[in-house]
């Protein structure tokens, strides 16, 4: 559940950060299964970022009963989901950014929505939250954020080198505009932000991992109206936030809906 002041936080700057949205025990349990559960590194999908580095994610779409989809179904989450977008939300996907040491890539500008647009969502009615597993810090590759650029509406996003971003030159005039925060965080701290907020990352060249959970929520009114690789609206299956400690080790089955 998210305070008036924090709703409001995130609707002037397009983003919120809530320390300890899970406590030691939750963020410590998060971290055994990102690194433990077998589907995690057995479907993570390389991404090279074309300057040097290459970075790893695991993307579902689905929720099952695995302890990593109870950080995207409990009630403190999807309650929050609700919230931001005035809807009920419902889950798009879920993602493991594994940044490893020295060689985890970088994250050129873009908003989420420059891809969801093509998922015919109309609406730029989507956020996502991403939950800090290792500390996240400058030297590890934080996500950097372009405060308020969610105002810009959608950017056009374009092939830049090996990846597609946000038009460069767009990114540019709105640097000049729109203050560049690093987004230093502890395990456990989560941080909301609107599917056109700007946001990038730097390469990992510290010898520490800089892995994170993201879960992305969409709106029921806002559920594609064509081709899409994401779901449909689908209720989801909502927890008590006491469900994370009470599944435990329980790894995601065989039937979740990986993507490749
Ligand atoms: O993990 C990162 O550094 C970047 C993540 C990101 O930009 C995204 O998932 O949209």
């Amino acid at each position: 559940m998210l305070t008036a002041s924090q709703l409001a936080q995130f609707n002037e700057d397009g983003y919120v950060i809530v320390k300890q949205l899970f406590d030691e025990e939750e963020a410590e349990l998060l971290k055994t299964a990102a690194r433990q559960d077998p589907s995690i590194a057995g479907k993570a999908m390389e991404r090279e970022d074309g300057e040097g580095g290459k970075s790893k994610i695991t993307l579902w779409n689905d929720e099952d009963d695995g302890l990593l989809s109870m950080y995207s179904r409990c009630e403190r989450m999807a309650t929050s989901a609700d919230q931001i977008l005035g809807d009920e939300a419902y889950h798009w996907h879920s993602k493991m950014m594994q940044k490893e040491p020295f060689v985890g890539g970088a994250w050129i500008w873009h908003q989420d929505y420059g891809y969801w647009y093509n998922d015919t969502c109309l609406f730029p009615q989507l956020v996502s939250c991403f939950i800090a597993i290792d500390p996240s810090t400058k030297e590890n590759g934080c996500l950097q954020v372009l405060k308020g650029s969610h105002h810009l509406g959608r950017i056009e996003h374009i092939r830049v080198g090996q990846q597609t971003g946000a038009d460069p030159e767009r990114c540019k005039e709105a640097e000049k505009h729109c203050p560049l925060e690093y987004v230093t965080m502890e395990p456990g701290d989560a941080l909301w932000f609107h599917s056109n907020l700007l946001h990038r990352s730097d390469q990992n060249t510290s010898p520490n991992p800089r892995w994170a959970l993201i879960c992305c929520y969409n709106a029921k009114r806002n559920s594609p109206y064509g081709k899409s690789s994401h779901p449909r609206y689908t209720p989801m299956k909502r927890v008590p936030d006491t469900a994370i400690k009470e599944t435990g080790l329980k790894w995601l089955g065989a039937t979740t809906d990986f993507l490749k």
